[in-house]
């Protein structure tokens, strides 16, 4: 296939599902919303600066399950495969060519601590579902680490413009212990929905829980809704 085909493809994918998905994306329970719950000193437009129960750190904790998988560049590889019309697996040059997105958003972890304007680079989950082209059943995304963590995510917040596969952050690698070579982030969701070390992306039509959510997290984590168990 020609390049510019390729590309026109991805884009039109792109559009549809935007609109596929607009409308849902625009009532999910955000901090823009007309009632988030949060506190601080309000700045950004009047928004509380912080989910409720959450506090502002400097640092940047680690969390994992004990391991912390070490993936060198020329073994790594993206799996994206489920309800899609396109299953790909990607290496990391393939992955280094998609669109790039700089971002800067805030990290909540439900263990209370949160992190403010993180600048993150990496590939859109959107333009990766452009690319693989969820099927009209398509509901929902289950995530998997290199270190068989799993987390699921509804299309709805997966598609959000922040929504990073990310693989640099404040402009240098993604260190290890943070999930490097690549991790997704949620800036709108609790972060253990963002898969650090992540391996594959199965698009499903149905909510799978994962593996904080079998042990009562909640399927849905929205932090400016306190919502953290189920
Ligand atoms: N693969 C994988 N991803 C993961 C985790 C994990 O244990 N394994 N922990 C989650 C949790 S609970 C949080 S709060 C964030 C923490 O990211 P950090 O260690 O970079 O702060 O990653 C999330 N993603
Ligand atoms: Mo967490």
């Amino acid at each position: 296939m020609e390049e510019s085909d390729k590309l026109k493809r991805v884009v039109e994918a792109r559009m549809k599902l935007k609109a596929r998905f607009e409308e849902k994306i625009n009532t999910t329970p955000s901090v823009a919303d007309n009632k988030p719950l949060g506190s601080g000193r309000p700045n950004r437009h009047g928004m509380p600066v912080v989910p409720i129960g959450q506090i502002v750190t400097q640092k940047w904790p680690v969390l994992d399950l004990g391991t912390q998988p070490n993936i060198p560049l020329s073994d790594w590889r993206l799996v994206i495969d489920g309800e899609v019309e396109h299953p790909v697996t990607l290496t990391w040059e393939e992955f280094m060519d998609l669109p790039q997105t700089d971002d800067t958003s805030d990290f909540h972890c439900v263990t209370t601590w949160s992190k403010l304007d993180m600048n993150w680079r990496g590939v859109r989950l959107l333009d990766l579902a452009a690319l693989v082209q969820p099927k009209e059943t398509a509901t929902h995304i289950l995530c998997y680490g290199y270190d068989d963590y799993t987390t699921n995510v509804a299309l709805e917040e997966a598609l959000k413009p922040d929504v990073l596969l990310a693989h640099t952050v404040e402009g240098k690698p993604l260190p290890k212990e943070h999930g490097g070579p690549v991790r997704m982030i949620t800036p709108q969701l609790y972060a253990w929905k963002g898969s650090k070390w992540i391996s594959r992306i199965e698009f499903l039509s149905h909510n799978q829980l994962g593996f904080w959510e079998e042990r009562g997290y909640s399927s849905t984590a929205y932090p400016w809704r306190n919502d953290r168990y189920s």
